[in-house]
C-alpha cells in the first residue's frame, strides 16, 4: 500500500486511486458536488488567500505544508495513515484475528451507520461557522477558521471515501445524502442534536472546537481501534489533524479569559460588559451549554448499541490496547449514577459492556477539567476570586437517564417552575447572546485585534502575530 500522497492526481491521496478506475470515476462524480456544497455552505467570506496546511505525507514527521491558498482551491484529499500488515484486532469476541481489509457482511449495516453518523458532523460543523469569518477578532483567528473548516471539509471526504469504495451503491447514496442534509434544516436535519445549534459568535467557536470538537477526538479515537482496518487508519489520521482544532478551542477560551480578567483588574469591577469585554458569569453560561449539549453526542448511558459495537470489533474503547482487561468485558460491571423520580440519586450497578458510552463520556470529562483548571488559573494568577466549573452531566441534558429530569448545575434535581426560575443563571440568555453578538465587530487589520479577547502567545508555523495570515481583497 504506497503511502506517499499523489497530488498529480484530481484527487489527491495515498490510497492509489488510479489502480480502481470505477471508484476514481465514482468520486471525481462526487467532487463537483463537494464543491458545490462548498460554495453555497461553507464559508461566505471571500478571501485572495489563507495561510493553510495541507498534508504531504502521512508519516509522523513533516506532514504539513504551510501555504497561502484560496480556501476553494484547497487540495482535499484522502489519507490514510500507514498500513499495518500485521495489524490484529484488540477487543471483542475477534480479539486476536488479523484486523479486516474488507467489511464482513454481517456488519455492513452497523459499520455504515457509524461511518455515515461520524461523516455528518464534519460538513455539518462548516455550515455552522460559515458566517463567522465575517466577523473575525483576528487575521490570525481568521486564519485558525479557515484552517477548522477546510480540514472538516476532508474528514467528510474521509468518511465519503469509506463509502464509495466498501459499501457499494448504498454508499455512494449515502455520500451524497451527506450534502443533501443541512445543520439546523427542518426538513432534513444534521443527524446529531449539538449539530444542528448555531454557532452564533466566536465565543461559541471556542467553546465549540474547545467542547465538541472533544467528543470528535474521543469518538474518532474509539473508531480507531475498529477491526475495519481501513476506518481505523482514516480516523488515526484524522486525529492529528483533529489536535488543532482543540488547540484553537482550548486558546481561544483561554485569550477570552485573560482579556477578561485584564479588564476586571483595570476597572476594578467583575461588570466588564460597558468596557467591552465578556463578563465571566456568561462565559460559564456558555460552558455550560456547549458542555452539556456536547455530552448528548455520547449517546445514552447503557446502550445495547455500543455492546454490539465493542463485541463484533467495530467500535472500542479509548486508548483499548493500554487497558488492562481482557478486552471482551464480559463478567465485569460498571456504577451508574441516576436520578430518581423522588428527587434522589441513586447507584445502579451495570454490565459494563453496556456502559460503554459512559466510560466514553468518562474519560471525555477528564479532558474537559483540565480546560477549566487552565481557565481558572488565569483568574487565579491575577488575583480575580471567581471559579469556573463543568456543570452536572446530568444538567441540560436531551440524551440519556437525565432526559427525562431538570436538574441544576450543581447536580439538584428539581422541578419544573424551580428549573424556568433558574435558567437564565444557567445557560445563556437571549440578552447574553444580543450582548457577544455586539462585540463581534471584524477587526482585519494586521496585527490588530477585538477588544474582548487578548492576542495568542505565538502565531502559526513560527510565525508572529502581525503576519498576514489572511489576503482580504
Ligand atoms: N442525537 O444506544 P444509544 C465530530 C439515538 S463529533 C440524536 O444511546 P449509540 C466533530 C441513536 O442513534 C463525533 N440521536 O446510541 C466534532 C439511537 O437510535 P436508534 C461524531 C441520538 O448508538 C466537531 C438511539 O438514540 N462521531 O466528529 O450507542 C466538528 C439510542 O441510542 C443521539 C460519532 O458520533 C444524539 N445525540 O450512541 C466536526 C461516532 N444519541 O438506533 C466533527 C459514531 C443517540 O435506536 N456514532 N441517539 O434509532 C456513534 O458511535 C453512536 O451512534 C453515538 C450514539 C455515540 C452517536
Ligand atoms: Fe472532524
Ligand atoms: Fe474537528
Amino acid at each position: 500500500m504506497p503511502t506517499r500522497i499523489d497530488y498529480d492526481a484530481k484527487i489527491p491521496n495515498n490510497v492509489d486511486l488510479s489502480s480502481n478506475r470505477r471508484l476514481q470515476r465514482a468520486l471525481e462524480g462526487w467532487q463537483p458536488k463537494f464543491m458545490n456544497w462548498w460554495a453555497e455552505m461553507g464559508p461566505t467570506l471571500e478571501t485572495h488567500g489563507v495561510y493553510l496546511r495541507t498534508a504531504v505525507s502521512v508519516g509522523r514527521e513533516g506532514w504539513a505544508h504551510f501555504d497561502h491558498v484560496i480556501p476553494q482551491d484547497y487540495r482535499w484529499g484522502i489519507f490514510l495513515a500507514e498500513h499495518d500488515p500485521d495489524r490484529r484486532i484488540a477487543f471483542g469476541q475477534h480479539k486476536g484475528e488479523p484486523a479486516w481489509q474488507q467489511v464482513p457482511g454481517e456488519y455492513r449495516a452497523d459499520l455504515q451507520r457509524l461511518i455515515v453518523i461520524q461523516g455528518d458532523t464534519e460538513p455539518a460543523s462548516v455550515e455552522q461557522q460559515r458566517l463567522l469569518g465575517l466577523t473575525a477578532p483576528s487575521l490570525y483567528d481568521l486564519r485558525n477558521l479557515f484552517q477548522v473548516n477546510v480540514e472538516e471539509g476532508r474528514h467528510l471526504w474521509a468518511m465519503v471515501y469509506l463509502l464509495h469504495a466498501y459499501f457499494g451503491k448504498e454508499g455512494r447514496e449515502e455520500a451524497e445524502a451527506l450534502l443533501y442534509r443541512n445543520s439546523g434544516s427542518p426538513d432534513s436535519p444534521r443527524i446529531l442534536g449539538a449539530f444542528n445549534e448555531e454557532t452564533a459568535d466566536w465565543l461559541a467557536f471556542y467553546m465549540f472546537t474547545y467542547f465538541t470538537d472533544r467528543d470528535g477526538k474521543y469518538q474518532l479515537g474509539t473508531l480507531k481501534e475498529s477491526a475495519f482496518d481501513p476506518l481505523s487508519r482514516t480516523c488515526e489520521f484524522m486525529l492529528k489533524e483533529e489536535a488543532h482544532h482543540m488547540f484553537v478551542g482550548t486558546t481561544g477560551v483561554d485569550r477570552v479569559v485573560t482579556r477578561s480578567a485584564e479588564l476586571i483588574r483595570e476597572h476594578d469591577t467583575l461588570d466588564i460588559a460597558a468596557h467591552g469585554g465578556i463578563p465571566l458569569d456568561i462565559i460559564q453560561r456558555y460552558i455550560n451549554f456547549h458542555y452539556s449539549v456536547s455530552l448528548d453526542l455520547f449517546g445514552s448511558e447503557t446502550s445495547t448499541n455500543a455492546a454490539n459495537y465493542y463485541t463484533s470489533g467495530l467500535k472500542g474503547r479509548w486508548q483499548e490496547t493500554r487497558r488492562k482487561d481482557d478486552h471482551q468485558l464480559t463478567d465485569d460491571s460498571a456504577a451508574l449514577e441516576k436520578p430518581r423520580p423522588d428527587g434522589t440519586w441513586g447507584t445502579e450497578e451495570i454490565q459494563a459492556i453496556l456502559a460503554l458510552n459512559l466510560d466514553l463520556r468518562g474519560e471525555y470529562i477528564a479532558d474537559c477539567h483540565t480546560g477549566i483548571k487552565r481557565w481558572n488559573k488565569i483568574l487565579a494568577d491575577s488575583g480575580i476570586d471567581y471559579t469556573f466549573r463543568l456543570p452536572h452531566p446530568g444538567f441540560n441534558r436531551a440524551v440519556g437517564i437525565n432526559s427525562g429530569y431538570h436538574i441544576t448545575p450543581d447536580g439538584t434535581i428539581v422541578d419544573e417552575q424551580t428549573w424556568q426560575d433558574g435558567k437564565k443563571n444557567w445557560l445563556p440568555t437571549s440578552e447574553d447572546l444580543t450582548f457577544v453578538r455586539s462585540l463581534m465587530k471584524p477587526v482585519y487589520e494586521r496585527g490588530k485585534i477585538a477588544s474582548w479577547v487578548a492576542p495568542p502567545s505565538n502565531g502559526i508555523n513560527g510565525k508572529p502575530f502581525d503576519y498576514t495570515y489572511v489576503y482580504l481583497t
